[in-house]
Formats: structure tokens, sequence, C-alpha cells
């Protein structure tokens, strides 16, 4: 890889990452069109997920794409969607020169689009800034390859290893600086989810609160295998104004689930595991089908716990305060989680320090 290559395909995956959580079902893609050493050429995916990013990238860079290298941060597509292959329309504006970063795995391009820019006589080099496209675009590919969204589990923990105080009872544990990094993963997760245990415990609004970003709150999502979301709660008293999506169990008693709908929460059943809770696996290929392509979960201890049981986390960031809790609590990272992380199911592959707070991310390694 060149400089020249890895400098703008930084660039495209910029780009790309500026609408993540916006496009869903599809995945937001990054390109750049570069002729003579200058950029006469750039687009994202739209929000809503059409039309694509090379379109757009061309359509910009009209008669001066003849001749031009495209830098895409993943391949482009060779299928008739709603709009007709990005492949034929790269032979089409006279480009000589594809990088892409990411070979994508939906099966209906699979290689197709690589192989319908070489068939036309255009150099193709692939996998430039492979390992970063892959983390920008894991939402997409964990929907194609394993029929479910990926999940960035977010974790806060005292230096002793406490989530919570006394039963209940509300600890801040993560400073301002952190905050802002979590609000940030927020806007560009597809939705949040939370157990029933912290939104009873928090009642989270789990908005975006970042100057310039706060029109862009996900999805809100509950995991409530017994409807005790109570109508006081900030979720469900925002949910005219904000999506926010109740998953239960077909078990689920029927008053609650028409009081939520009476304040426009949406009630998803899904099937129960044999100890009568949601069975997780299924509430997140449920939300796969919707289109749904990246979770940020924020908790709390038990759900991380029971999802890492499941093998159902990719992504796990631990934040740790400084203050100890200095008795005991409720901890932060429950036995299935504990061995993951010390086993290298998940193994450590970025540490931040957020002013007093250390933030570890973890990464699933199969
Ligand atoms: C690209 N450029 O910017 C994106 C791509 O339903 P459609 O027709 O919009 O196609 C969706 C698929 O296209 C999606 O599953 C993924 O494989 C690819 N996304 N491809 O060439 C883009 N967003
Ligand atoms: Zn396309």
């Amino acid at each position: 890889m060149s400089d020249t290559d890895a400098r703008f395909m930084r660039l495209a995956l910029a780009l790309g990452a500026r609408n993540l959580g916006r496009t869903w079902p599809n995945p937001s893609v990054g390109a750049v069109v570069v002729k003579d050493g200058c950029i006469v050429g750039q687009g994202v995916t739209a929000i809503g997920g059409r039309p694509h990013a090379e379109p757009q990238a061309l359509a910009m860079a009209g008669e001066a794409a003849r001749g031009a290298t495209l830098y895409v941060t993943l391949e482009p597509c060779s299928h008739h969607g709603r709009t007709p292959p990005c492949s034929d329309a790269i032979v089409a504006a006279g480009i000589a020169r594809v990088v892409t970063a990411l070979e994508d795995p939906d099966p209906r391009v699979a290689g197709r689009g690589h192989a319908r820019l070489r068939e036309a006589g255009i150099a193709v080099e692939t996998d430039v800034a492979r390992e970063d496209a892959a983390r920008d675009n894991l939402g997409h590919v964990t929907r194609v390859t394993r029929g479910r969204p990926s999940l960035h589990l977010k974790l806060a923990r005292t230096p002793d290893g406490f989530a919570a105080g006394a039963p209940d009872q509300r600890l801040r544990i993560t400073g301002p600086i952190a905050d802002g990094a979590v609000h940030l993963w927020r806007a560009h997760a597809d939705a949040i989810l939370v157990g029933i245990g912290t939104a009873r415990a928090d009642d989270p609004s789990l908005t975006v609160r970042l100057p310039g970003l706060s029109a862009r709150s996900p999805l809100r999502i509950v995991l409530d295998s017994n409807l005790r979301l109570q109508p006081s709660t900030h979720l469900v008293r925002g949910a005219c104004d904000i999506p926010t999506l109740v998953i239960t169990t077909r078990n689920a008693p029927a008053h609650p689930k028409r009081m939520l709908a009476s304040f426009g929460v949406e009630v998803l059943s899904v099937a129960a595991d044999s100890t009568g809770r949601i069975d997780l696996s299924a509430a997140l290929a449920a939300l796969g089908e919707r289109g749904l392509t990246r979770i940020c979960c924020e908790g709390g201890p038990r759900l991380a716990d029971a999802l890492a049981q499941a093998d159902l986390v990719d992504l796990c960031t631990v934040i740790t305060g400084p203050a100890p809790l200095g008795s005991s609590g409720l901890p932060a990272i429950g036995p299935y989680l504990d061995a993951s992380l010390s086993r290298g199911h998940l193994k450590p592959v970025e540490t931040r320090d957020y002013g007093p707070d250390r933030a570890v991310t973890y990464e699933r390694s199969v």
C-alpha cells in the first residue's frame, strides 16, 4: 500500500464514519475520487442507505472522473437493487483505478463487484486499510454473516470493580469526558439497548446529547421479559419523540402491552428461553431482520453477562473511573463476561484515557 493510497483511504473512511448509525439496513460507505493528486469528488452513503456513496462521488467529479482513481471503503455493489450497480456506474464514468478496503460479504456482491471492474479493464487494488474498514463495517458484516446486528457492550466500573452500590443505587462512575465519548458511540449506533434493571434503576433517556448531534438519537430498546417498564419513566414518556422498542416474551401479560402502546412504545414479542426470560439470540435475530446493524448496549451488568454467556458480544468497552466504592455492591463484570475477557475470547485492542477515566476496548477474537 502506498502512502498516497493510505492517505486517501483514510479520508474515505472518515467520510463513511460520518453517517454511521443513520444508513441502516445499509452500511455507511465513504468514496473519494482523485485525479492528478487532487480530490475531485467525494460521497458517503446517504441517510436511510441510498443513494450509495460511489454515484454521489462520481456525480461530483463529473468529467474529471475519466482516468481518475476511486477510493471506496467497501467493495462497490454489483447487484440491481433499487439503484443500478455502483460497479457499472464506475465503469461508465471511465475510472481507471479502484482502491477498496474490504470485500462486501453480502451474498449479492461477495467479490462480483471487484470482478466486474476488472473485467472492464480497471486496475483494482483491495484490502487497503482493511482493519479500519472492518471495524467501521462491523455492523453490516455481522448482519450479513451472523444474521444479527453487531453488539458493542459498554460498562462502567469503579476501580474496585462495582457498577452500583446498595441495591439499585445509582453511582456516577465516569466523568464528562468519557460521557462525551459514550454519546458519540450512541450517535454512531443504530440502536441503544438496556435491560429492564437499568431502565428502572437509572431511568435513563438514552439520547445523544452532544452539540450538533442531538438530532440523531438512535432507536432505544429495552429488554423486559415481564413488561415491568413503568409509564413514569423517561423512556416511556419520550416515546412519541424518540422511537422506543420494548422486547418481551410471547408469554408477557397483555395489559402492560396496551399501556406501553398507548404511549407510542412498540412492543415486540420473541421466544423465551428455558428460564422464561427473553431468548437473547432470538431478540437479536429479530432486530437483524428489521435491518438494524449496529447496537450499543449500555447495561446493566446482568444483561451484559447474559449476552456474554450467549456469545453475542462483538466489542466490549470497560471504562474504569477513579473513585472506589469502598464497600460491597453490584459487580460490574459477571462470571461469563469475566471468562470471555480473561481467556482472550474478547481480546484487548485499544486503551484510551478520558480525563481520569480509562477505557479498554476488547474485540471478539473469533
Ligand atoms: C455500495 N455503496 O454506499 C453501500 C453499499 O438495497 P440496496 O440496493 O441499496 O443495496 C444494499 C447493499 O449494498 C448492502 O447490503 C451492501 O451490500 C451494499 N452497500 N454498496 O456499493 C454503498 N452502502
Ligand atoms: Zn452500490
